[in-house]
């Protein structure tokens, strides 16, 4: 350590300042293609699929934005509310974590908070007054091995602090505050949109409009959560992770983890390949028919429907952020438990993702393949048997300037293949733009797969329906003695940390 100090140190009177700050490289490590992410926004990256979960006040007024004027006493929940049953639901469902609403625009909180008497210790009765939401969620979770955070909405209708500094200063930084000490661990704070508008602004009435990003002290906001809960993404107006633009369920199938500033929706929903800051997507969607909170009467929607969005976020290089509302008696009704359940058995029985419980995943084609690849970058580090060896650390790549490469699969006899899955290893930036996938059954003649799909980016996780339909994507399959992957162009030499066939 101090020879190189030294050698720098008298070096640069002498030499071009470039050259002076070149670390030793003998494992001729590929240099990061920035912007890249904060170690916080890979952690939150890997939790990929979590639920959401509106509960609270609109849930017994049947609202869907209260007004901010609703008595507390209408919060009584008709048995004591039971966040583990919401964390062991949504975990049956291949789930990592999930994010619970403890106070949405009207303002009343579901933990005892030191900013307002409008919260469970005045609910209408002891179900609601012990059940504080928080502590109950964060100490499911931890126990069940989920990731956890909490939705605090900035947006306040029944707080007469609301467009005033005072709001910022004595009630939203410190509900924040108060909420990141349920848990030093915690993945996510979730800030929705909605700035401003008609509210009864704890009885003054009137409309309030704000600037969200002067107005919230964004900077002050970070650094405080993050104070308490350094790996806490703080989303949206926290801009540590992007809006995918709609609440449909779908990310761009051309998705970067980068944005400009604030953007229009095409953007959002496929970042922007000249952004300079690591913004990388989620989607939020519900998982029921009808609004974000339960009503009675809406339906859950088909697990099929459910694996369609989980291929169109999850395997386009977003988040998947599903929201399964509890109802009055404060628990999943059981049809969401049920469609969970089969959600669950479809990503483990087609994706062999991970699911308790379940132990028959699909088999990874990849891993029985013998795969060989046009380049291999030098250093003896980058084999192509990172690609399947499970290890997220390690991945294959290629030499500096060479941004195009092949790898081809060869099986012993043709396999059915349906999906394919690779990832890129975005400590070192989001590289891949664009690529091609073929196979050969008799291995010589080769046929494109999905040509009208944009085969474009890859980033922390891309899954192909190789048939190209993500509604119908499980289909016959194709019967492959050879898979070959084409990286047409990247930004810089192209690596991958993982590659999956099913
Ligand atoms: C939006 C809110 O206005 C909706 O009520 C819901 O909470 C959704 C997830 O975010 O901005």
């Amino acid at each position: 350590m101090r020879i190189k100090t030294l050698l720098v140190g008298l070096a640069i009177p002498t030499l071009g300042m470039a050259q002076n700050y070149d670390l030793p490289n003998p494992d001729n490590a590929p240099a990061p293609c920035h912007p890249v992410p904060h170690e916080r926004q890979i952690l939150w990256n890997e939790t990929e699929f979590y639920a959401f979960f509106h509960y609270g006040m609109n849930t017994f007024t049947g609202k869907e934005w209260g007004f901010g004027d609703e008595d507390e006493a209408i919060y009584a929940p008709l048995a004591m509310p039971n966040p583990e049953q919401w964390v062991t639901s949504v975990k049956a469902a291949g789930m990592r974590g999930g994010i619970a609403v403890v106070k949405h625009h009207d303002g009343f909180c579901l933990w005892p908070t030191a900013t307002t008497t409008h919260s469970i210790v005045n609910a209408g009765n002891d179900y609601g007054k012990n059940a504080n939401i928080p502590q109950l969620f964060a100490t499911a979770s931890v126990k069940h091995g989920m990731k956890y955070g909490f939705y605090i909405s900035p947006w306040d209708r029944n707080s007469a602090h609301y467009g005033k500094d005072t709001y910022v200063t004595e009630v939203f930084l410190k509900q924040c505050e108060e909420l990141a000490a349920y848990g030093s661990d915690q993945f996510e704070m979730w800030f929705d949109g909605a700035r401003g508008g008609d509210g009864y602004y704890g009885g003054e009435g009137g409309s309030r409009n704000i600037d969200a990003e002067i107005y919230y002290d964004v900077p002050n906001l970070r650094a405080r959560v993050h104070r308490i809960a350094p790996n806490c993404i703080m989303w949206g107006v926290g801009g540590e992770a992007r809006w995918i633009g709609n609440e449909s369920g779908y990310a761009g199938e051309t998705d970067w983890a980068m944005t400009d500033y604030l953007s229009e929706t095409v953007v959002r929903e496929e970042g922007d390949i000249n952004g300079w800051f690591w913004n990388p997507g989620e989607s939020d969607a519900k998982a029921t028919s009808g609004g974000w909170f339960w009503h009675n009467g809406e339906t859950m929607k088909s697990a099929e429907r459910l694996f369609q969005m989980y291929l169109e976020t999850v395997g386009r290089n977003a988040t998947l952020i599903l929201n399964c509302p509890p109802n009055q008696y404060g628990v999943l009704p059981d049809q969401t438990v049920n469609e969970l359940v089969k959600l669950g058995k479809l990503l483990h029985n087609r994706l062999a993702w991970p699911v308790e419980g379940l132990n028959e995943p699909a088999t990874d084609l990849a891993k029985v393949a013998t795969i060989e690849v046009s380049d291999t970058r030098t250093g003896g580090k980058y084999e192509v048997g990172n690609l399947t060896d499970g290890d997220k650390e390690t991945y294959w790549g290629t030499n500096d300037g060479d941004l195009d490469a092949t790898i081809t699969l060869t099986w012993n006899t043709p396999q059915v293949i349906r999906y394919l899955v690779m990832q890129e290893p975005i400590k070192l930036g989001q590289r891949i733009k664009d690529f091609m996938i073929e196979y050969s059954e008799d291995g010589a003649t080769w046929t494109e797969l999905c040509p009208d799909m944009q085969t474009t980016t890859v980033g922390y996780k891309r899954i192909i329906p190789l048939n190209g339909s993500t509604s119908n994507s499980y289909g016959d399959g194709y019967r492959a003695m050879k898979l070959r992957i084409t990286i047409l162009d990247s930004r810089a030499c192209p690596l991958l940390s993982n590659l999956n066939v099913y």
